[in-house]
């Protein structure tokens, strides 16, 4: 029909005229000069990155970038549309056959909701599905440049940053303070391509070798039958492996110790875990651990503050993360990095560099600052940006390279492959939170959720159609040429490998009693909810290979025999720097409770919190109700404040009981006090408990006569608020008062 050629004649002349456009700009091809085709054509510079394949920002603007209000959510103007911009007249009524008729097939607007609705999930990840992100910058001092070339290491070079905080066996929704490990894993959205630091908080891993991967975590995950426990390790399954697999036992020290329960993303270090071979200008290697260090220092949970919390609190340590950054009080790391010469034998000082149970203390290879990270914003959409970042190792810029630790290796395949069912594709790199922000010009072509339209007609090499674009580097990404040794192909390990406890003891020796203490019960907690003996037994002979000291009270503590030996114990030097205890550390963001009295001296508790917030730290006021006291808002009352959420607390009043207050019901703890609010004794005794300062004065020293705890370690007492809170400020350098409970390990 007449129609139908019109429409054929028009594509046929459009399609000459793209073909036109194209053979113009290609050299070599017909109509323009030299006429001859060269193959393959001399590389040239490359074009300019066509529009759709620039790299959009993923920080979403803000008000002051903008000049307007900043975009509260992902809805533009004011009418509500279906998704493909159709303005709807009613979204709340299906379209039925009358008012009490049944629904029609026909409503395109109810069917586009719900099944949009039902297909909102995507897989949680395998591990690490717990998450929380943020973002920020890293500033680059510049020490790192004699080593790797990576430009984002140059002096004072900024780099936008996203930042993943998780722990690994829970599901997406379980609780922050589970006893477990911590990812700590870093996009860095470098000029030259994503550098992506995927790390833990605890320096080695439970194994040796990528292959144990889906053993240790099916052990580790809840059991296949009833999905019981979640997000914990205390169970048969998880014993069961690490007594079984004893290299898992330096890992397992660490997450018995506190390290397992940190106070807060902001005081918790990361560890990049493996070795890793950096190149510089000149080509020349080295080899180097990643470190990050938190500015406010190392600080744990107690177990009694990380059990309340899974209830209290799920979310501590998310929201402590957000209110930090919304409060202005920036979490701050530095990264830096030990130092290996990299001279063939990747060792150093006896320690196996290609070992992910090993680490290199301190004390032997300083950790060298080579710059500052500090997350500043959080994520405007959590599932576009949490869910949807999509973390790989192998993705490094030129001046970065891997080594051959076969626990790395394993990883190097498995991020991309796992993205794959997760995030629906291959095209995962091209959502806004996984894209470089560096121009990206690669012939990977089509694939779901293809968002790019790519121009060009050639997407392989060498071609002489597009130009011959793109082409390759010279100071493109560098495989350093190790050389591997001729050798067996052979599924075995070097020998190295085989010791599994001299750095577990190395571990336990570093502690201080007070740590020892908290190892023990840990384990004598983990290994109490097992039902199998054998498991027991056989973790216990794993201790009693470490250390008889820790061995005999665990044993103790289950009630069961203390093994002897079956290796002979290592003779390790401690490093001090794994100790959590005796150092200090800035108190800058800090939670300060301070108890007011509406009836007593309000004015004295306001002036002190102006100090308390002039000194950088969050001061809530906790009084019996909500609203206001003295002009000033009430953020806790007696009914939500728990000791969990405080570094400290102050008592700048002894309220008394109310005369309508159901003390025995709200209490909890059950106490009794004609003169103090029971509320308040009870978190005077938590905080007692949980080793934390507490100030009062004036009539507040009341309560701590009521609650019994006047005059033991870290209780101030003084004439004014200011002079309490000064001694306070003191004690918040070391976090907690652990003289209060003298340890029992010799
Ligand atoms: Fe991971 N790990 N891992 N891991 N890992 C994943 O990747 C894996 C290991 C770490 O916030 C998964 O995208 C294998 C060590 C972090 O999105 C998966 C092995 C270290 C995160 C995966 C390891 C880590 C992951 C699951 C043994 C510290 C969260 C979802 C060879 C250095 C990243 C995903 C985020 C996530 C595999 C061991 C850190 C399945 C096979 C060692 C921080 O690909």
């Amino acid at each position: 029909s007449k129609p139908v050629k019109a429409a054929k004649k028009a594509v046929k002349a459009a399609a000459t005229s793209v073909a036109d456009a194209v053979t113009a700009q290609v050299p070599g091809s017909p109509g323009s000069a030299p006429a001859t085709l060269e193959e393959p054509t001399t590389p040239r510079e490359p074009l300019p990155p066509k529009k759709e394949q620039g790299a959009p920002d993923t920080r979403t603007p803000t008000g002051a970038e903008t000049g307007l209000p900043a975009p509260a959510n992902g809805q533009q103007g004011a009418y509500l549309t279906t998704a493909t911009g159709v303005r709807l007249r009613d979204t709340d009524h299906s379209l039925k056959a009358g008012p009490r008729g049944p629904s029609l097939l026909q409503d395109h607007h109810l069917r586009e909701k719900i099944t949009h609705f039902d297909h909102e999930r995507i897989p949680e990840r395998v591990v690490h599905a717990r998450g929380t992100g943020a973002h920020g910058t890293f500033t680059a001092y510049g020490t790192a440049e004699s080593v790797t070339k990576a430009g984002f290491l140059k002096k004072n070079t900024e780099t936008d940053v996203f930042v993943r905080f998780s722990t690994v066996l829970g599901s997406r929704g379980s609780a922050d303070t589970v006893r477990d490990t911590r990812g700590f894993a870093v996009k860095f959205y470098t000029d030259e391509g994503n550098f992506d630091l995927v790390g833990n908080n605890i320096p080695v891993f439970f194994i040796q070798d990528a292959i144990k991967f889906p053993d240790i975590i099916h052990a580790a995950k809840p059991h296949p039958d009833r999905e019981i426990p979640q997000a914990q390790s205390a169970h048969d399954t998880f014993w069961d492996f690490v007594s079984l697999h004893t290299e898992a036992q330096h890992h397992t020290i660490w997450n018995m110790s506190d390290r397992g329960i940190p106070r807060s993303y902001r005081t918790m270090e990361g560890f990049g875990v493996h070795t890793f071979r950096l190149v510089n200008d000149a080509g020349a290697t080295t080899l180097v651990k990643f470190h990050w260090k938190p500015k406010l220092g190392v600080h744990s949970l107690t177990w009694e503050e990380a059990q309340l919390l899974s209830g209290l609190d799920p979310d501590f340590h998310r929201r402590d993360l957000y209110d930090a950054i919304e409060a202005g009080a920036f979490p701050e790391y530095e990264l830096g990095i030990q130092v290996f010469p990299d001279t063939g034998e990747e060792a150093f000082a006896g320690i196996d560099l290609l070992d992910p149970t090993k680490m290199v203390p301190e004390e032997l290879a300083p950790v060298q600052p080579i710059g500052k990270l500090v997350i500043d914003r959080t994520p405007t959409n959590f599932f576009a940006e949490s869910e949807q970042v999509a973390f790989h190792l192998g993705t490094m810029p030129p001046g970065i390279d891997v080594t051959n630790d076969p626990l790395l290796q394993g990883r190097l395949f498995s991020y991309v492959d796992t993205q794959l069912s997760r995030l629906g594709g291959p095209n995962y790199n091209q959502i806004p939170i996984n894209r470089p922000h560096a121009p990206v010009n690669d012939m990977l072509r089509d694939g779901f959720h293809q968002h790019a339209v790519h121009g060009g007609v050639a997407p392989y090499r060498p071609n002489s159609l597009d130009g011959g674009n793109p082409s390759t580097a010279e100071d493109g990404f560098v495989d350093v040429p190790v050389i591997v040794a001729e050798a067996p192909k052979i599924r075995q390990n070097p020998a190295s490998f085989d010791d599994h406890y001299s750095q577990t003891r190395l571990f336990w020796l570093s502690m201080t009693p007070t740590e020892q203490e908290h190892i023990i019960s840990a384990y004598t907690f983990e290994l109490s909810k097992c039902y199998e003996q054998a498991i027991k037994e056989r973790q216990l002979q794993a201790l009693a290979n470490i250390d008889p000291v820790l061995c005999r009270q665990v044993a103790t503590g289950l009630g069961l025999p203390e093994p002897k030996p079956t290796v002979p114990l290592a003779d390790v030097t401690p490093s001090p720097t794994l100790s959590q205890i005796g150092h200090t550390w800035p108190t800058d963001g800090r939670t300060i409770g301070i108890v007011v009295d509406p009836d007593g001296d309000v004015d004295a508790a306001l002036k002190v919190r102006e100090v308390v917030f002039g000194a950088g730290m969050t001061p809530l006021l906790i009084a019996p109700h909500g609203g206001m006291v003295g002009g000033a808002p009430v953020q806790r009352t007696f009914a939500t404040a728990r000791s969990v959420e405080f570094d400290a607390i102050l008592l700048a009043g002894a309220p008394v009981p109310a005369p309508d207050a159901r003390p025995a019901r709200d209490a909890k703890a059950g106490r009794a006090s004609a003169t103090v609010d029971p509320r308040v004794l009870l978190l005077v005794d938590e905080c007692w408990r949980h080793a934390k300062s507490i100030g009062a004065w004036g009539d507040g020293v009341t309560v701590l006569q009521e609650a019994g705890v006047s005059g033991t370690p870290g209780v101030v007492t003084a004439n004014s608020g200011e002079a309490v809170f000064g001694e306070i400020q003191v004690l918040l350098g070391a976090h907690r008062v652990w003289e209060r409970f003298p340890a029992l390990v010799a």
